[in-house]
């Protein structure tokens, strides 16, 4: 890619802005700026693309397709700009016009078609496949409307349309004769040919058009231009229904496939609508990818695994191996035993979750009207794979059963690989939810410990700590970011670590600006920053974080005197919009916030504040200045965890239990750099299976726990409502997430985390620890591995 001087960057501004724009630096808007900029870009990144397509097709290359439902972006234009090496003058020209960068990099909008981790690590994914220059697509859903606006209103969570489509998004291009067409629907024929094997054919199906838009995904630095190909649902041209008026139906019909994004996580939701959604996007891949294997190689389709791995996002893209083994069979004349082979050498598939309410099992009636072809193949895959298999095994292993289609036994089945997201949670899979596959087929089953881009996450939202860094120890680390450890050299460097700490200042007092300007609460930046963003769900336990700021102003109310380590408790979450609970959670989180915030005894030693509509965008202005980072799940129920990766990268200490990936940082940083309380997963797991513990009990026999759960239901943080459900859920339902048995060793763990933060040097050092091991938590280190095991493609660079 070329580079510019600041005259030459200025005149290309120019010039984007009188031919696109019709205006000239003077007049220009943030938003012409911002437009004009991207122009400035895609000029570059789409040149660049055509070479990179056109050196992977010379060099016949392995590719791999990252099939997800959910891609969580956020803004592109930072970090195409770091990644095409514009950012430090399209900085300066900025600056020097008199105008703000972040102001104008702020006119885009949050792509937000994801709802949480799952989907943010598809974007991450793609950022280091590019980086590292593997070939490497993505394919997802051009949804219209995105994750929903979140807005409070009197502690309640409304749900509002993200209309991040109101005007053009500029990275993407619209690829119309690649367009492909997905069939729903119909009903299912077959022939026999002359060698008597059976020909399908479906008759009547609802034909509808999936037109690609295409992103390009830039590598840093590297001249690599990778592409994420998001499909939009269309009616075909010419619709056969007999009315003006049915057709418009129909057109209205196809239209909501692409639509919404689901906005649950972790859970299943919405049936017929969303599995349409999985079909389409599976469909139009898997045709997609048959067409450009047969235009690239000139060799039979036999020989498609060679040259393509797909690499499937939890279960949603799952029904890519029947649609596959359909294409294959009914379109290409491949036999069953051909066709199976290829498709299981070229799935992998990888698991987030063992909440049981999140792996997907569809009615067998759905399916059938999904595509009844593609039931079909489904049961045929099911009777071959049972065949052999011993009853005793069939319940736990059978592909249907009860009436229902269950994914994740389909992925396993159809796949080569099948992956967890860190290493807890991959012995999990292995021990006990998939056990009897493990058992069957124990080299499937593979560990990638997830990752998080460090461009994205540390380079772009932390510029002054990057800046640090890089004087000490050069610029190595951006390109391979386990030189982040050369910094364990400087721990008991008194000069640098007051360096760090002034940056982490420094980011605070910004942080604290944007909690003025949202909600206008005025907050200590020398208080703790105790961060919990993520979803809202019980099992991440933001109940746990919520009771224990009702204890603490419990002891501020008992002993107004008491003097004691000021604190910040700073929320964001999204709850999904029919998860009655977790709202009732948001609006606990409210009324403590407007009781806390306005008691006078309180003073300045506790604020609470909610950030409202949490997304990339706001994660990446909180990070920078959290102190601690807040990962208290259930130990066994989250997977992974991303956040606690992107907040110690950023000099966060963890205050957590040993779940998902904490357990990695953990090891990394060592006990003395990370604050870990609770149940270990054997001890959940243990409960589980056993009963054995009784919330009631806990409730009686602790004073400090009795307590804050009876002001879930009196006057005390009680706004018009009491929490009565929350209570009652706690006690009747045997606290499943277990909130009250790590109460205690929560409230310790919290003092432990504010008697360190006190002993300043100490608190330095851990922090710099956390920055210094954050390096292997790099997404490029979890693609690399991902490669070197499961993709195994030619490597670029
Ligand atoms: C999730 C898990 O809940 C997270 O722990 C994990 O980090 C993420 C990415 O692997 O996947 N699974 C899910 O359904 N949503 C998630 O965020």
């Amino acid at each position: 890619m070329r580079t510019y001087t600041k005259y030459e960057f200025l005149d290309l501004l120019e010039d984007k802005l009188r031919k696109q724009r019709m205006t000239t630096v003077d007049d220009a808007t943030d938003k012409d700026l911002f437009y004009a900029i991207a122009a400035i870009i895609n000029d570059e990144v789409r040149q660049a693309g055509l070479e990179t397509v056109k050196r992977y097709r010379q060099n016949k290359e392995r590719q791999v397709s990252y099939l997800s439902l959910e891609f969580l972006i956020g803004r592109l234009i930072e970090s195409n700009l770091v990644n095409t090496g514009f950012k430090a003058v399209c900085d300066e020209v900025l600056t020097d016009l008199g105008r703000s960068p972040r102001a104008v990099y702020h006119e885009e909008e949050d792509a937000a078609l994801g709802n949480g981790g799952l989907g943010r690590l598809a974007a991450c994914f793609l950022d280091s496949v590019a980086s590292l220059g593997l070939a490497g697509n993505g394919f997802g859903i051009r949804y219209r409307y995105g994750l929903f606006e979140q807005h409070i209103a009197e502690g309640h969570q409304i749900e509002l349309p993200d209309n991040w489509l109101k005007e053009p998004y500029p990275w993407e291009t619209r690829r119309a004769e690649e367009a492909v067409t997905v069939n729903f629907g119909g009903s299912v024929d077959y022939i026999t040919d002359d060698d008597g094997n059976y020909v399908f054919t479906v008759t009547n199906p609802q034909k509808v058009t999936a037109v690609p838009y295409d992103v390009s995904i830039v590598g840093y630095r590297n001249d690599v231009v990778n592409n994420l190909r998001l499909f939009k649902a269309e009616a075909a041209d010419h619709l056969e229904n007999a009315t003006y008026n049915s057709r418009l139906d129909e057109m209205n019909a196809i239209d909501q496939i692409s639509a919404v994004l689901y906005p649950d996580d972790n859970s299943e939701d919405g049936k017929l609508l969303r599995l349409k959604q999985q079909y389409f996007l599976v469909s139009a891949t898997i045709q997609t990818l048959v067409k450009r294997f047969k235009q690239t190689f000139g060799v039979p389709l036999t020989q498609f695994h060679d040259k393509n791995v797909i690499q499937i996002n939890d279960t949603h893209p799952t029904l890519g191996i029947p649609e596959l083994m359909r294409v294959l069979m009914d379109e290409e004349g491949l036999d069953w035993d051909a066709a199976w082979h290829v498709t299981t050498q070229t799935f992998a598939y990888t698991n987030h979750t063992i909440m049981q309410e999140a792996l997907e099992k569809w009615s067998y009636d759905l399916i059938r009207q999904l595509n009844p072809r593609v039931l079909m193949i489904i049961e045929e895959i099911n009777r071959r794979f049972c065949e052999d298999k011993p009853t005793e095994d069939i319940e736990e292993i059978a592909i249907i059963s009860d009436g229902l289609v269950h994914m994740s036994r389909l992925a396993i089945v159809g796949s080569f690989s099948v992956n967890g997201v860190a290493a807890l949670h991959s012995e999990i899979i292995k021990n006990y939810t998939f056990n009897a596959f493990y058992r069957l087929t124990p080299d499937k089953f593979n560990n990638k410990t997830n990752g998080i881009t460090h461009r994205r996450w540390l380079q772009n939202a932390n510029p002054e700590l990057s800046r640090l860094i890089t004087e000490r120890i050069g610029d190595t680390w951006v390109t391979h970011p386990e030189q982040l450890e050369q910094l364990m050299n400087y721990t008991d460097d008194v000069e640098f670590l007051e360096q760090l700490h002034a940056v982490k200042f420094s980011n605070k007092q910004r942080l604290k600006a944007l909690i003025f300007e949202q909600t206008g609460i005025t907050v200590d930046e020398n208080s703790i920053f105790d961060v919990q963003i993520k979803r809202l769900h019980e099992y991440k336990r933001q109940l746990l974080n919520v009771f224990h700021m009702m204890y603490l102003y419990n002891t501020i109310k008992d002993n107004p005197a008491i003097n004691m380590q000021p604190r910040t408790f700073i929320f964001g979450a999204k709850a999904a919009p029919g998860y009655k609970r977790a709202k009732e959670i948001i609006r606990l989180i409210h009324a403590v916030a407007d009781t806390v915030n306005a008691d006078p005894a309180v003073g300045s030693r506790m604020k609470v504040v909610f950030l409202e509509n949490y997304n990339v965008s706001l994660a990446e202005d909180i990070i920078p200045a959290a102190d601690i980072s807040e990962q208290i799940s259930t130990a066994s129920m989250e997977a992974s965890g991303t956040g606690n990766m992107k907040m110690m990268m950023n000099g966060a200490v963890t205050l957590g239990t040993m779940d998902g990936a904490n357990v990695e940082i953990d090891e990394r940083v060592g006990r003395d750099n990370i604050i870990i309380f609770g149940l270990s997963s054997d001890d959940v797991i243990g409960y589980q299976h056993n009963g054995g513990y009784n919330a009631r009990d806990v409730y009686t026999n602790d004073d400090r726990v009795k307590r804050v759960m009876d002001q879930l239901i009196d006057d005390t943080f009680n706004h018009g409502k009491s929490f009565d459900d929350l209570y009652y859920h706690l006690l009747k339902d045997n606290d499943p997430y277990f909130v009250l048995e790590d109460f205690t060793a929560y409230v310790e763990a919290q003092e432990r985390a504010a008697a360190l933060y006190q002993d300043k040097k100490t608190w330095q050092r851990m922090s710099l620890v956390n920055i210094a091991q954050s390096g292997r938590f790099s997404s490029d280190r979890t693609i690399k591995e991902y490669n070197q095991d499961i993709w195994k493609l030619h490597n670029n660079q």
